[in-house]
Parts: structure tokens; sequence; C-alpha cells
């Protein structure tokens, strides 16, 4: 089992990786601030711990493959890449400026990132493909996929989650933000997933449900889900959108917008006390 990091110093890597999001979308004067706050602890837990990854080579053919297919929540994972060294921290200052590579929603062709995605529903299938592929070509990796839980409304889901408990792709982990908004409502409101846990179990997934904001239990649900062999598993992430900032969180209006320049600062000394309170 690999030696788990300082708990401290992840929960701390969280409130940066925080202040970074908030900084490039305030920059940037667009984006979407709610899904990406969402994220984070499931981000830094997986690339803090469990993916095998090399951010100097990060086409390295042994690496555990990450998929974003919640794709506008990319603020969180350029910021992880940044800080992980896949690419210079300067560059997410550059977030949806002309001609740069951290785009509004993730391109191929930036350092770390795996798919182009932004469009939802598609992630699932596609890490289907590649963890098939990886089966047959006896790679001993392993895929995750990161989806909405309004995203989840849309039928490729079903039908890739299909695909997957037929294949008995067991190197397969999806993981749901669980965050219980979409673009613009509730997503109980909007349309509603149900008992989710029921769903993906009967689409043939084995299903675990953790606090997504837990690093402790997220990497628990990491570990566990790699020893469930026949089947896929699907981690269902309890969390809150905007999480970290008091006047963001569980807001559907911050959807698709980014910080005013006073927003930001507020924020951030919000996450700067956060930060005191470990120290
Ligand atoms: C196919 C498709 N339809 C619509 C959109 C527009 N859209 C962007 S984010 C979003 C809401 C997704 O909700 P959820 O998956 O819960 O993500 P969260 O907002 O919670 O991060 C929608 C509908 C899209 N990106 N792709
Ligand atoms: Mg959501």
């Amino acid at each position: 089992m690999e030696k788990r990091p300082d708990i401290i110093y992840l929960q701390k890597k969280a409130i940066e990786i925080r202040k970074d999001i908030l900084n490039m979308l305030t920059l940037a004067g667009s984006g979407h601030t709610g899904g990406s706050l969402s994220i984070v602890e499931i981000l830094v837990s997986l690339y803090y711990y469990k993916l095998k990854n090399d951010p100097v080579n990060p086409s390295w053919p042994g690496r555990d493959r990450f998929l974003l297919s919640k794709g506008h929540a990319c603020p969180a994972l350029y910021a992880v890449l940044a800080h992980k060294g896949y690419f210079p921290r300067d560059m997410l200052w550059t977030l949806r400026k002309l001609g740069s590579p951290l785009q509004g929603h993730p391109q191929l062709g930036l350092a770390g990132v795996e798919i182009s995605s932004g469009s939802l529903g598609q992630g699932l299938s596609i890490a289907n493909g590649i963890a098939l592929a990886a089966r047959l070509d006896g790679l001993g990796i392993r895929v995750y996929c990161l989806l909405g839980d309004g995203e989840t409304n849309e039928g490729q889901v079903w039908e890739a989650a299909m695909t997957a408990s037929h294949y008995k792709l067991d190197n397969l982990c999806a993981i749901v933000d669980y965050n219980k908004l979409q673009i613009d409502g509730f997503c109980c409101e909007v349309k509603d997933p149900g008992d989710l846990k029921h769903k993906w179990e009967s689409f043939g997934w084995s299903v675990l449900k953790v606090d997504g904001h837990d690093l402790q239990a997220l990497m628990d649900s990491y570990d566990c889900a790699e020893k469930i062999k026949g089947r896929p598993t699907v981690i269902i992430a309890d969390t809150v959108k905007g999480k970290g900032v008091s006047f963001i969180e569980n807001k559907v209006e911050w959807h698709g917008i980014a910080p005013k320049k006073e927003e930001c600062e507020k924020a951030l000394q919000e996450l700067d006390e956060a930060l005191r309170k470990l120290a």
C-alpha cells in the first residue's frame, strides 16, 4: 500500500488550490466557480496519494489516467497540475486568454490533460475504452473518471455504465461529484437522479459512498475500490458546491460566474483564516 502523505499538508494544499482557483477565475473574468471548488479534495487526494503519475514525463505509458468528464471544473484540475509540476504555476493566470493552453474547458495538448472535455456525458465512454485497452495490453494501470451529478442526467453515462459492467472493468473507477446542484437548480428539481447508489448497483457497479471533502476517507475509498474485482466501482462523493467560501457554498447562482475583485479578496481572507487555523 502507498504511503499516505501528511494530512495537514494535504489540507493546506487544498486551501492553496482553492486560492489559485479564485485568483484564476477573477483574472479571467468568467468561468465555473462552484463546480471547481467542490472537487478540490477529490483531486488532491488522487494526485497527491493515489495516482501513479510522473509530471516530468506526462505521457509515461505506465501512468494511471484521470479523466475530468465535468470539464467546466478545469480550473481545479489546472491548479492541481501546476502544483504537481506539470507546467509552471504562472500559466494559471492565463486562464481563458486568447492563445492560452488553459482554456475554459480542457484541451488535449496541455501536459496532464488526458481528454478534451466540456461536452458533458462523454468521459465515461472514453474511460471505458482506455480501461479495456489497458487490460488487453496488460498495462496494469487504473482509470479514474470524475463526473458531475447533473451530468448523470445524460443518457450516454448509463450506456457507458452498462458497457463497463458488461466488460467487468475492475480497473475503472468513476467518481461522482455529488454536490446536488447543476447549471440552473438543484438536481432533484431539474431532473431527479433518484437513489444514485441503487441506480449504479443495478447497472452492475460496486458503489462506495464517501464525504467528498474528507481527504482521509477519500484515500480509503480509492484503496477500497482498487481491491474490488470483477466489476467497476463508483465512488459517490458527497460534496458542497462552492466548498470553502461561505458566500459561494451551495448557491446556484455561483455555477457559471467568476468572482469580482472585491468578492475574490473576501474569499481569500476566509481561506487565509482557514490556513492559519491549520498552522
Ligand atoms: C452536453 C452538455 N450539455 C450542457 C452543458 C452545459 N453545462 C455546463 S455545466 C452544466 C451543469 C452540470 O451539472 P453538474 O454535472 O452537476 O456539475 P456542477 O455544476 O455541479 O459542477 C451544464 C448543463 C454542457 N457543458 N454539455
Ligand atoms: Mg453538480
